[in-house]
């Protein structure tokens, strides 16, 4: 039996506050949304079956490597965690998967576990391997590698933590393992450029191997962080050409984050479905670097244009369209679950943004090279101001027209603060 952890009343409660008001803004859209020969409600069937996962980690508040500030109420467990994520689907009604990483969720029952996140209206998303942090008592540590290790024995650790990862997948009704690798060096001669990727290659093989048939294996490349001079998975180029060798069960993950500054994302996105690897996204922004910070909050255009790169490929699969959406974000300064409820609300909006794209006025003027006017296809479409659209997809599935304020009234840090052991202080990047 399924038990949310937010009163059903609290959520109509502030929704009546809010419903008059959003009737008449998704009416006046709905018409002028009709003018250009859309219909409102279309649109929002498709945003009502649009969904994006969130990561177990992201519930507790992040951390740069100076420092980490948690807040009081913070989940301390994966019980917890999943409580704090389907807050965040019960408000939202776009989050009901939840991908956790190993070993930081890691429970002596799995099958409880999966019945706890289907109790809560939760199922789980694809399993994340930790082999870039040693954990207390391991055998070989990742201090210079897993995968890519010169150490045989280490990377035969690595290759089983993968395996036990895809294990508990299997009992957790995941069907994807993704793995990202710290592997890197800091200083110019450390490693055999060449060498510590035919290492990679062969470890990750052995992982593939053990994957069942259907599964996938996401790889996430980084371009740096924490190695600083050189990383073995550094970009989307090293990513699909691993994914190729190691076979079609195997695909790309892109995190927003994981690029060198100013990289066209949208067009890697484009490249990747061209070639069936495009296996899925880490949703996040960034201004400097791998900032983690929230979805669309510096850059929402780029998140348009990603959608808009989505959008297109659906509608021309060449062969498979199956991306799977998560967030990956750290909440520094945030209390995680508004960062999150924020967060899936403006990936939301830029896909719905993206299905208003006049598709043949686009290709039209495309074909015909005319520059401006495909500009204009796209400009059109991101300047509407959706949230009507989403707002009431969400409502009519028993979520919250006003996500953040019902969150509030419901005061749930503050009672969860009252009831959860305090984290402790520290710096860390998770
Ligand atoms: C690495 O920066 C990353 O984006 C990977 O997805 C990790 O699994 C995650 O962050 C958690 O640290
Ligand atoms: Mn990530």
């Amino acid at each position: 039996m399924t038990s949310l952890p937010l009163s059903a009343d609290l959520i109509a409660e502030t929704n009546a506050r809010d419903a008059v008001a959003l009737e008449e803004d998704y009416a006046a859209l709905g018409r002028k949304l009709d003018r250009s020969g859309i219909a409102i409600d279309a649109v929002k069937a498709r945003v009502a079956n649009f969904s994006v996962a969130v990561p177990s980690w992201g519930a507790g508040r992040g951390g740069t490597r100076f420092a980490k500030f948690p807040i009081a109420g913070e989940p301390t467990d994966i019980h917890e965690k999943l409580e704090d994520c389907a807050v965040i689907n019960q408000l939202s009604r776009v989050t009901p998967r939840v991908s956790p990483h190993f070993p930081w969720d890691k429970v002596s029952d799995y099958g409880a576990l999966r019945e706890e996140a289907a109790s809560l209206g939760l199922g789980f998303d694809a399993v994340n391997s930790n082999t870039f942090q040693d954990q207390p008592g391991q055998a070989h540590s990742y201090a210079t590698g897993s995968l890519s290790s010169t150490v045989a024995e280490t990377r035969q650790q690595a290759v089983d933590h993968n395996i036990e990862c895809i294990e508990i997948g299997r009992q957790l009704g995941a069907k994807d393992l993704t793995v990202w690798v710290g592997d890197g060096t800091n200083l110019p001669g450390q490693q055999d450029l060449a060498r510590s990727l035919d290492r990679y290659l062969d470890a990750a093989a052995q992982v593939y191997a053990a994957l069942p048939d259907d599964w996938r294996m996401l790889l996430e490349h980084k371009m740096f962080e924490p190695a600083f001079y050189s990383s073995v998975i550094s970009d989307w180029g090293s990513s699909i050409l691993a994914a190729q060798e190691l076979g079609d069960k195997c695909q790309c993950l892109v995190d927003l984050g994981h690029h060198a500054p100013n990289v066209n994302i949208e067009q890697i996105v484009a490249r990747l479905h061209r070639f069936g690897k495009l296996g899925g996204f880490h949703f996040n922004d960034s201004k400097y670097g791998d900032d983690d910070l929230d979805s669309g909050s510096i850059n929402p255009h780029q998140l348009f244009l990603i959608f808009n790169e989505l959008v297109e490929a659906e509608l021309h699969p060449r062969g498979g369209f199956n991306p799977s959406y998560m967030i990956d974000q750290s909440h520094n300064v945030t209390d995680p679950i508004e960062s999150m409820l924020s967060s899936a609300e403006a990936i939301t909006q830029c896909f719905a943004k993206a299905l208003l794209v006049d598709r043949d006025a686009l290709h039209t003027a495309q074909d015909g090279n005319d520059t401006m006017m495909a500009f204009q296809a796209l400009r059109r479409a991101y300047t509407v101001d959706v949230s009507p659209i989403v707002a009431m997809a969400r409502m009519e599935a028993g979520g919250a027209i006003d996500v953040l304020t019902a969150y509030r009234d419901s005061r749930w840090r503050e009672r969860k603060s009252q009831e959860r052991k305090a984290v402790g202080l520290g710096a860390g990047i998770v």
